[in-house]
């Protein structure tokens, strides 16, 4: 989320236009007599016969040659005005095709991929709501393979973003591809009245197509036992804080089968044993963020309870006769015995097994989704939603070296770390599992480790679970 839409601002009459939907592309490139580049198109105005994987050849893209991430905009929280990376040029001459803002094409997305379209002038034109984005933008940064030229990124025609935007081609009186503007746009949606606020107008297109959640009945929580034993903590593969890998046991325990929701939070506000959450307000610009805390939101009983810090977390679960899982439990619930790198195993995430930001944030909706959404995507035993949806708090304070001091028997890190001091902040406890608003496949990894101020704002993105001992 974040960001904000060029249109009406005095100071970024140079910038691309941006919170376009693929609709509103079509309709200024039939107007200007073009049309949207093809899939095929797009990528040969980056590599023309080559294969490099960038415009510019073979090094990583960075804020030297493109307006990717990197600090939001690299260091700008915007998109930047149009030719500001001629050190990214293709070898046509052809800027900013990486980054800045991603391009709408003129393709339907099929996940079953190219190969029915023939090797001549494909494109694909088949009415379809799924359309494909190219070439990364302001906005993201990782993972670095989504800023090749050849990466595809199906995303909804029907949505306003400040990281979209597009260029058209020229092909002339003898295009042969046979795309009609007209019929297109006569089966447009209706799109609500211009405005900056895209994220209302995503609201409104979502009512139309049906895809809000109306309240369904609430789902009970259940827990699901993890038996006594040994299992692989930790990564050869992810990040420095996540080694030594050892073999770890960890007593029987239970875990809550889904993150708390909404409703069970709610119990435990009207019995006396937990504050009302943050439920949107002025710490978030309203229009940005606000609507993403899910208490006190229309149809989000089933929903994760979200923003609340470490405190209210742990509260909830002491009330429910419960604790919050150690970090060593989390991760044995999330990918059992046989070091798998996600709950499903070693697949990446996807919009199938997990709550991501794939097609936009929560995998489009724009929020979290009803906790237990996503069944094929549950743990070895059977303990759904802990990649992706929301973060979850964990009992540990964070250390970065603790893996390499912790006992290997039921570890727990019990004592704040003075030390961490990160950027001006202190990180005090543990975070697992990456949420709706993360695109980083890494973020969804089971053994993945993010340390946290357990005082924090509130964070939509973060939610919890909890757990509690057993009798052997
Ligand atoms: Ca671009
Ligand atoms: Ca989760």
């Amino acid at each position: 989320m974040g960001g904000e839409c060029n249109w009406g601002r005095d100071d970024r009459g140079d910038h691309p236009v941006n919170c376009v939907s693929w609709y509103d592309a079509v309709r200024f490139c039939d107007w200007a007599g073009g049309r949207l580049p093809t899939e095929a198109e797009w990528e040969k105005m980056g590599r023309a016969d080559l294969v490099q994987p960038y415009p510019w050849g073979y090094e990583t893209a960075d804020c030297s040659r493109a307006i990717v991430g990197n600090g939001l905009g690299c260091g700008e929280l915007s998109t930047w005005p149009v030719r500001s990376r001629t050190t990214g040029a293709s070898v046509y001459g052809i800027e900013d095709l990486v980054g800045n803002v991603a391009e709408w094409t003129l393709d339907t997305y099929d996940p079953t991929g190219y190969g029915d379209l023939g090797d001549r002038d494909p494109v694909r034109l088949s009415n379809g709501d799924t359309k494909v984005l190219r070439g990364n933008s302001w906005y993201y940064s990782d993972p670095k393979l989504d800023s090749r030229l050849s990466n595809r990124y199906p995303f909804p025609a029907n949505r306003y973003y400040p990281y979209i935007g597009f260029r058209c081609v020229f092909p002339g009186a003898d295009d042969v591809i046979p795309f009609a503007a007209d019929a297109v746009l006569s089966n447009a949606p209706v799109p609500g009245p211009a405005s900056r606020n895209w994220s209302d107008r995503n609201l409104r297109a979502r009512i139309s197509e049906g895809t809000i959640d109306a309240d369904g009945p609430v789902r009970e929580q259940s827990m699901v036992r993890v038996p006594a034993g040994e299992f692989t903590m930790g990564s050869e593969e992810g990040q420095y804080h996540e080694r030594p890998v050892r073999t770890v046991y960890v007593d029987a325990f239970e875990i809550d089968m889904y993150e708390v929701s909404v409703a069970a939070f709610a119990e435990c506000v009207e019995a006396g044993g937990c504050d009302e959450p943050y439920g949107g307000g002025p710490i978030f610009p309203k229009e940005w963020e606000g609507q993403n805390c899910n208490w006190g939101a229309p149809s989000r009983m089933n929903h994760p309870v979200n923003c609340v810090n470490w405190y209210e977390a742990n509260a909830y679960c002491r009330w429910a006769g419960k604790r919050l899982p150690t970090e060593a439990e989390w991760e044995k619930a999330a990918r059992g015995t046989d070091g798998r790198a996600y709950p499903w195993g070693s697949d990446q995430p996807d919009c199938e097994r997990a709550v991501i930001d794939r097609g936009g944030d929560g995998c489009g909706r724009e929020t979290t989704w009803p906790i237990g959404s996503m069944p094929a995507g549950a743990s070895p035993y059977g303990v759904e939603d802990m990649s992706g949806n929301v973060w979850e708090w964990i009992d540990d304070w964070y250390a970065y070296d603790y893996y390499s001091r912790a006992p290997d028997v039921n570890p727990k890190n019990a004592e704040k770390y003075s030390d961490n001091i990160q950027e001006g902040w202190v990180i005090g406890k543990v975070l697992r599992g990456g949420s709706w608003a993360d695109q980083a496949t890494s973020l969804h990894r089971a053994s993945h480790r993010l340390g946290y101020s357990e005082t924090t704002f509130p964070d939509y993105t973060i939610g919890f679970r909890c757990a509690r001992d057993v009798t052997p």
